[in-house]
């Protein structure tokens, strides 16, 4: 059996954009692990020093590995990355030169799933705003805060039915919620009414959830239309990624009051969050939190240095993503 690709050489690891503080720690100290210079040029000059080197990557999904980035690293067999969601990495060009690229699925499903209620809830309930309502002294000015929408009972629409979006249905199946998917294929044995489009799925319910992988597959899969399916008394939650709704689209429904309000932990162009949408009120904004609790990232990281570990000793990943 030959040697597999990323062991035929000295191992060296490569880190490719910044990461969990401790986990940068971990590969510096544990695997000498060199971190790839973000300035162009001394990217450029240290590729072309360094390149060649490089067996494994460790990334996350804000940074990934691109096509020419992947080009430039002729003996990589690995790319390592931290979180669930990688489509910042080029899976087809990964495929195309034997590349492996893992990920860190089921043990953050939980934490994004709590997340993706705790928004629905303080979206309809509008938790932030009557928050930021007796801070700014209006209760006794102002009186009581206007009646909001009743969460329980709701009729839930959940696009993409994986891991997290199951977790989300169970979780508000005690809500009392009738819950309905659409995914890029039925779900067999699913015990949810399947839609066979988002516009189709969006018709019928009162708040949509985006729980879909991001990607060039679900760019803009949530569009105006979809958005005007749901309708001026709708809710949209979107935990998954910015790039699957029409970020310009959702801002114009609200801004026209042709959606009832948005929960949003991810963004089209993340840090950015744009202006008007800070100036809504009926809409709840997370910087891409959905993960972020201490014992959800360290098992994240814990299992981002066993794809690494056991990729370093056999060429084998834990959980590769195809
Ligand atoms: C990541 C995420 O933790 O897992 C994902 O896909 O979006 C988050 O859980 C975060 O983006 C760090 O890269």
């Amino acid at each position: 059996m030959s040697t597999p690709r990323g062991l035929r050489h000295n191992r060296c690891v490569l880190q490719v954009g910044p990461l969990k503080p401790s986990l940068e720690q971990t590969l510096a100290d544990d695997y000498a692990a060199r971190m790839l210079p973000e300035a162009p040029a001394a990217r450029e000059a240290f590729l072309a020093e360094h390149g060649a080197q490089v067996t494994a990557v460790v990334t996350s999904g804000r940074t990934g590995v691109d096509a020419p980035l992947m080009g430039s690293l002729p003996n990589l067999g690995a790319v390592v990355n931290f979180g669930v969601g990688y489509d910042t990495t080029d899976v087809d060009a990964a495929a195309a030169h034997g590349v492996g690229v893992s990920n860190t699925p089921d043990v953050l499903t939980d934490c994004v799933a709590d997340t993706a209620v705790g928004l629905m809830i303080d979206t309809l309930r509008r938790f932030s705003a009557a928050d930021r309502y007796v801070r700014a002294g209006r209760w006794p000015v102002d009186g009581n805060y206007p009646l909001t929408r009743q969460v329980s009972n709701t009729r839930v629409g959940i696009i993409g039915l994986g891991r997290i979006g199951s977790a989300i249905a169970l979780r508000l199946n005690a809500f009392g919620c009738s819950i309905s998917y659409h995914n890029r294929h039925e779900v067999a044995g699913s015990p949810y009414p399947y839609a066979s489009s988002p516009v189709e799925l969006a018709q019928g319910v009162d708040v949509l959830v985006v729980a879909a992988a991001g990607g060039a597959g679900t760019r803009n899969l949530v569009d105006r239309e979809v958005l005007d399916a749901l309708g001026a008394d709708g809710y949209l939650i979107n935990i998954a990624r910015g790039s699957v709704v029409d970020q310009d689209a959702l801002v114009s429904a609200l801004v026209d009051g042709r959606l009832a309000g948005a929960g949003l932990d991810v963004f089209a162009d993340e840090p950015q969050v744009p202006a008007v949408l800070v100036s809504l009120d009926n809409v709840v904004l997370l910087p891409h939190v959905a993960s972020g609790t201490v014992q959800t990232r360290a098992a994240m990281e814990a299992l981002t240095l066993r794809n690494l570990d056991t990729f370093l000793a056999t060429g084998e990943l834990v959980t590769p993503v195809r």
